[in-house]
C-alpha cells in the first residue's frame, strides 16, 4: 500500500490529525493495535482547552461536543474547610474550558473516520517504521500470520508513551527529560450527581482530591494514593469515605456516592522528549510528552501538536512550503514545556509529598496565599489553565 502520511496509533492524536488530513485530501492511513472498543474503554481526560475545542469544530466533529459538553468559566481550589473559585473567564478577558470526556470524544473522532471511509487498520501489530531518516519511509505491520507494507512520504508517531515511533529514534540523538511523582491518582467514575457545578481541586493534609464530572449523571472523581496501592486496596466504601474527608464539610455532607463504574489508578509523571522530528517522522501527544493530570494538561498538549503538524503537511502538499514541519520540533516543544511548567506547579501546589519537609509545606501555604491575593498570579494560573496560544 502506497500512502502520503502514516500514523501510528489511533488514540485523540493520531485520529484528530487523520480527520483534519483527510479533509484536505491528504491521503492518510492509521495503524491502531488494539480494537476500537478497546481504544474507547479507557477513561482518561475531561477539560478540554479552547483550542482543542475548535480543533473538533474544524475535524467536522464538534457537534456532539458542542450539545452534550459543558462550558465552565471556573473552578475552585478548596483548603482548611473553604473553597475559592478560580475566575477563569474573568482573568482571560472571557476564555473558558469544554468540560467532555476523551472517551467521547474519541467516539466522535472515531465515528467521523467511519463515515469517510477513513483508512484505519485496527489491530495492526507489531508495527515498525523502516528508513526514517530517508525520503522514502514505510511501516511494516502483522495481521495474523501476514505482514503489510506501507509506503509513504512521512510517518507520524502517536502511539502513546508506550509506543513503538520514540523508541526508534537513535539514542544518540534522542534526549529524555522526566520527573516521577511519589505518588499517584486513584480515579473512580459513578454514575451520580456531581457534587459541584465547577471542577474541585482539593489540598488537604491527607492528600489530593478532585471533583469532577462528564455529565450532569456522571461523576469522576480522584484521589491521591501511595504508588504502592493496587485498586484492590480500596472498596467504593473506603474510597467515598477517604474522598469526603479531603473535602470541606458542606461539599462532603452533599455527596452523592454509589456503585464504581471505573476504577483506576494512574502513576503521576512528567517526561519530555526531544526532538520531536527525526528524519522524516514527528513525534505528537503522549508519543512525546507526557504531564501529570493535575493541571488538565495532558491531552491538550497533543493538540497543538496536532494542529502544527496539520498546518505544516498542508501547507508542504498544497503549497510546497516546508516552513511549518522544519520548525514543529522547536515550535511544538516551545509550547510543550510551558504545559510541563503549569502541570509540575500545580501539582507542587496540591499534593501532600511523603519527603516534604516543614520548609516546603509553608511554601505550598505561601503560594495558594499569594494566588488568592494577586491578580497577576490568579491570571497566569487561568490563562494556562484555559490554554495558551497555539
Ligand atoms: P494515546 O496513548 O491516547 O493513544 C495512543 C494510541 O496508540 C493508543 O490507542 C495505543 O493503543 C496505540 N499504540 C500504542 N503503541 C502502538 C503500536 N506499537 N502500534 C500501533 N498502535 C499503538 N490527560 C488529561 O488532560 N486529563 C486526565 O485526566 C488524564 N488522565 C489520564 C489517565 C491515564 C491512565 C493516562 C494514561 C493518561 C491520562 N491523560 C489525561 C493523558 C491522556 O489524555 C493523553 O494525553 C491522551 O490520551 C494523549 O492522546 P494520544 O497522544 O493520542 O495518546
Ligand atoms: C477529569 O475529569 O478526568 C480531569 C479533570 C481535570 C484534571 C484532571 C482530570 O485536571
Amino acid at each position: 500500500m502506497k500512502t502520503k502520511v502514516g500514523i501510528i496509533g489511533g488514540g485523540p492524536s493520531g485520529l484528530m490529525l487523520s480527520q483534519l488530513l483527510d479533509l484536505k485530501g491528504i491521503d492518510n492511513v492509521v495503524l491502531e493495535k488494539h480494537t476500537r472498543d478497546y481504544v474507547l474503554g479507557r477513561i482518561r481526560a475531561g477539560v478540554l482547552e479552547h483550542g482543542f475545542a475548535e480543533l473538533m469544530r474544524e475535524a467536522q466533529c464538534g457537534e456532539r461536543m458542542d450539545a452534550e459538553g459543558e462550558i465552565h468559566e471556573g473552578f475552585y481550589i478548596a483548603e482548611n474547610n473553604e473553597k475559592k473559585r478560580v475566575d477563569l473567564a474573568g482573568h482571560t478577558g472571557g476564555n473558558s474550558v469544554v468540560v467532555y470526556g476523551q472517551t467521547e470524544l474519541t467516539r466522535d473522532l472515531y465515528d467521523a473516520r467511519a463515515a469517510m471511509n477513513g483508512k484505519v487498520i485496527h489491530e495492526a501489530l507489531d508495527v515498525k517504521p523502516h528508513d526514517i531518516n530517508t525520503k522514502n519511509p514505510y511501516l511494516t505491520y502483522r495481521q495474523g500470520d501476514e505482514t503489510f507494507r506501507i509506503d509513504c512520504d512521512f510517518i507520524i508517531g502517536a502511539d502513546g508513551f508506550h509506543g513503538v515511533s520514540r523508541k526508534s529514534i537513535p539514542k544518540d540523538v534522542l534526549k529524555e527529560y522526566e520527573k516521577v511523582y511519589p505518588f499517584g491518582w486513584l480515579g473512580v467514575l459513578s454514575r451520580t450527581k456531581p457534587v459541584s457545578p465547577e471542577l474541585i481541586y482539593a489540598k488537604s493534609d491527607r492528600g489530593f482530591a478532585l471533583c469532577s464530572l462528564r455529565s450532569q449523571v456522571l461523576s469522576r472523581y480522584y484521589i491521591q494514593v501511595p504508588l504502592t496501592d493496587s485498586t484492590d486496596d480500596w472498596s467504593d466504601e473506603a474510597f467515598w469515605d477517604e474522598l469526603k474527608a479531603r473535602l470541606p464539610d458542606d461539599v462532603a455532607a452533599n455527596l452523592e456516592t454509589g456503585p464504581s463504574i471505573e476504577k483506576s489508578i494512574a502513576p503521576l509523571r512528567s517526561f519530555v522528549a526531544e526532538p520531536m522530528r527525526y528524519g522524516n517522522m514527528f513525534l505528537a501527544g503522549d508519543a512525546a510528552h507526557i504531564v501529570p493530570p493535575t493541571g488538565a494538561r495532558g491531552l491538550n498538549s497533543a493538540a497543538s501538536d496536532i494542529y502544527y503538524l496539520y498546518h505544516g503537511l498542508v501547507d508542504h502538499y498544497l503549497k510546497g512550503d516546508d516552513t511549518g514541519l522544519d520548525s514543529y520540533s522547536d515550535r511544538a516543544l516551545a509550547r510543550v514545556w510551558k504545559a510541563q511548567r503549569f502541570s509540575w506547579w500545580m501539582t507542587t501546589l496540591l499534593h501532600s509529598f511523603p519527603d516534604a519537609i516543614p520548609y516546603d509545606r509553608k511554601l505550598q501555604q505561601t503560594d495558594l496565599e499569594y494566588l488568592f491575593s494577586s491578580e497577576a498570579a490568579m491570571t497566569s494560573l487561568a490563562e494556562n489553565y484555559v490554554g495558551l496560544p497555539f
